[in-house]
């Protein structure tokens, strides 16, 4: 009982998010991180690369409120892609935990208890948030974006097997020394890194629980997936069958 309160004190939590012109939504992430994680001692780490709508300015001004010690500005000078992104803020993170997640708000804070307390029960080295079991779903997405991230999913299930629901998604909290070692042997730069950092995982035999969270489509701004990272996506698929 007393090991298990101290084990509790001590965990913190470094949740990195990668920001790219998200001047509209960025406040409003730290804010709810602030509102859902009370009792628990984190950091917060925003990989900005240069966004030109000047995202860096008010995540200053948020510094000035929280304090420097509980947000993270890590910038780059420009946009040099999100699977990178994670490795430049993982190098900053204090934390025996990270947690990755987008600043869009398609992954709400409010699910983050529900990944930290999975993670105490189970001691697992991941916890994944999941759209495609019971309890997880998407909102807001047209026929054709649901369709190409359900084909996605069924493509990388049938082919590679990782026991994982939602490998795309990238929603997901990981033991600090886990997340180093896995992000070490992935090649892919861009979407694909998500599958390939699961099925890594999955491949070295870290234990993965899955908590079911409901994704949002954005308000603000616009995603940053286009046609070319669909064909990077299959390039990835194939990689990933022929190396694993
Ligand atoms: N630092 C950084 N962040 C990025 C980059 N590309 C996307 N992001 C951020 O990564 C998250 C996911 O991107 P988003 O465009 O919402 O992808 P979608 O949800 O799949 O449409 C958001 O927080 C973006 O601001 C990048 O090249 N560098
Ligand atoms: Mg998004």
């Amino acid at each position: 009982m007393e090991e298990q309160h101290q084990q509790k004190e001590t965990n913190k939590y470094s949740i990195i998010i990668p920001t790219y012109n998200e001047r509209l939504n960025v406040a409003l992430i730290i804010y709810l991180v602030f509102k859902h994680l009370k009792d628990i001692d984190f950091e917060i780490i925003v990989v900005d690369d240069g966004s030109p709508d000047g995202t860096q300015d008010i995540v200053k001004q948020l510094q000035k409120v929280y304090g420097e010690d509980r947000i993270l500005l890590r910038a780059r000078p420009k946009k040099l892609g999100l699977g990178t992104a994670y490795i430049h803020g993982l190098k900053h993170a204090s934390g025996n935990f990270v947690v990755i997640m987008d600043a869009d708000l398609s992954h709400h804070p409010k699910y983050l208890p529900n990944f930290i307390r999975r993670q105490a029960e189970t001691g697992a080295s991941i916890v994944t948030g999941t759209r495609y079991v019971n309890g997880g779903g998407v909102h807001g997405w047209n026929l054709m974006r649901k369709l190409t991230s359900r084909g996605a999913n069924v493509l990388a299930q049938t082919f590679l097997w990782p026991g994982v629901s939602d490998l795309t998604g990238s929603f997901r909290l990981y033991k600090r020394s886990v997340l180093e070692d896995v992000i070490n042997s992935c090649v892919s730069k861009g979407y694909v890194f998500q599958m390939e950092m699961i099925v890594r995982a999955s491949r070295k035999g870290y234990h993965i629980e899955e908590v079911p969270i409901t994704f949002v489509d954005r308000v603000y701004g616009s995603s940053k997936l286009g046609g070319s990272e669909i064909v990077e996506y299959l390039k990835g698929l194939v990689y990933l069958l022929v190396t694993t």
